[in-house]
């Protein structure tokens, strides 16, 4: 399988994250992506390449233009108001006060941030652009004939709604991915969402869409972030009523539990008959992971990649999250020999 890696994510490197009342150092780091790259060398997975300069077009079909602006000069703008740290937001437009946008970049950020443990620095939105460039090599492979790829995305995208960041992600590398597969002419377009937590910016990207299919397994709001979205019966709305399928799950779920969750997506999935699958792959089920509350076993990897290429469909896979930084490549990984059947 192809892979798809740019060094530009190394750009990105927030000095904390605020957890638990302490700016501890962030979960979301470099060194994870160097690992998954490792791995994917040692196991020999197959070639992998450097992305394509993609224009703003194509994330400009997912993310509102201002929002865009906003990414691209926050940095500037913070640090010509003065402030000598990450831009971190502090306040949001909460309920029942005005959704206008300030001027000011601190009333900026916070209409924009959907939580406040994401720092955007200087080099955050060069590598947030690196990170969808990635996921839209990958997916022109696929258009170009490949049958599966593998976009190893650092930031990650599936908390970015079209004009939220947050979570760890500022671009929806994922969305940007499926509605490009539309915009080259597939009529319909499974994302489907295995990161520990709910896309919550995938969903609301495509709730009242018909022709893209979202399906998510994740730990239940009611104790997991994103903690105000995910739930059950978040099924779609307008054209897109019943394309929306969510599969919470509670604290130490087994994959006895989440493999019958997928086997579930993948019938959907399956009576969908779409022309294309989008994975966003996040390994925060692992057992270990530090900030999530899923038991799967390094094996449980392999086995669920398997259960995904029975679909039998051209598979974007795109990374997400997954924390326990040591094991994080063996894990992403198995996920994709899985697929490949070794
Ligand atoms: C991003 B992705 C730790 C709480 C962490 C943010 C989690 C973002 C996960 N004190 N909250 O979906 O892996
Ligand atoms: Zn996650």
């Amino acid at each position: 399988m192809l892979t798809v890696y740019s060094e530009k994510h190394a750009l990105h490197n927030p000095r904390g994250e605020l957890c638990g009342g302490e700016l501890v150092v962030p979960f979301e780091c470099p060194a994870r992506v160097e690992h998954i790259l490792q791995r994917v060398k040692k196991v020999a997975l197959g070639d992998i390449i450097a992305p394509g300069n993609f224009g703003i077009e194509a994330v400009a079909r997912v993310h509102d233009p201002a929002y865009v602006r906003f990414l691209e000069s926050c940095w500037r703008q913070w640090s010509a108001a003065g402030y000598r740290g990450d831009a971190i937001a502090t306040v949001w437009p909460a309920r029942g006060m005005q959704q206008r946008i300030p001027e000011h970049i601190e009333g900026k950020l916070g209409y924009y941030a959907l939580a406040c443990e994401t720092a955007i620095t200087r080099g955050t939105w060069e590598a947030a652009r690196a990170s969808v460039d990635v996921a839209l090599t990958a997916q022109a492979a696929l258009r170009d004939g490949e049958r599966a790829a593998f976009a190893l995305c650092r930031p990650p995208g599936h908390h970015a709604a079209a004009d939220l960041f947050g979570g760890y992600c500022f671009i929806n590398n994922a969305a940007v991915a499926t509605q490009a597969f539309i915009d080259q002419g597939a009529e319909r377009v499974a994302l489907l969402d295995v990161d520990f937590h709910h896309g919550n910016g995938s969903q609301a990207v495509f709730y009242d869409r018909s022709d893209i299919m979202f399906l998510s397994l994740h730990g239940d709001p009611k104790y997991a972030f994103p903690h105000f979205l995910g739930y059950a019966d978040e099924t779609g709305c307008g054209a897109g009523e019943g394309y929306n399928h969510n599969y919470p799950m509670g604290p130490g779920t087994c994959f006895s539990t989440w493999g019958e969750a997928l086997a579930d997506a993948c019938r959907n999935i399956r009576n969908y008959a779409p022309d294309a699958l989008v994975v966003s792959l996040g390994v925060d089920t692992f057992e270990h992971d530090p900030i999530s509350f899923f038991r799967l076993t390094s094996e449980d990897f392999r086995r669920y990649g398997a259960t995904i290429a029975r679909l039998d469909l051209p598979t974007l896979f795109v990374m997400e999250g997954g924390y326990a930084v040591d094991e994080i490549g063996i894990n992403a990984v198995n996920v994709l020999e899985g697929y490949e059947g070794r």
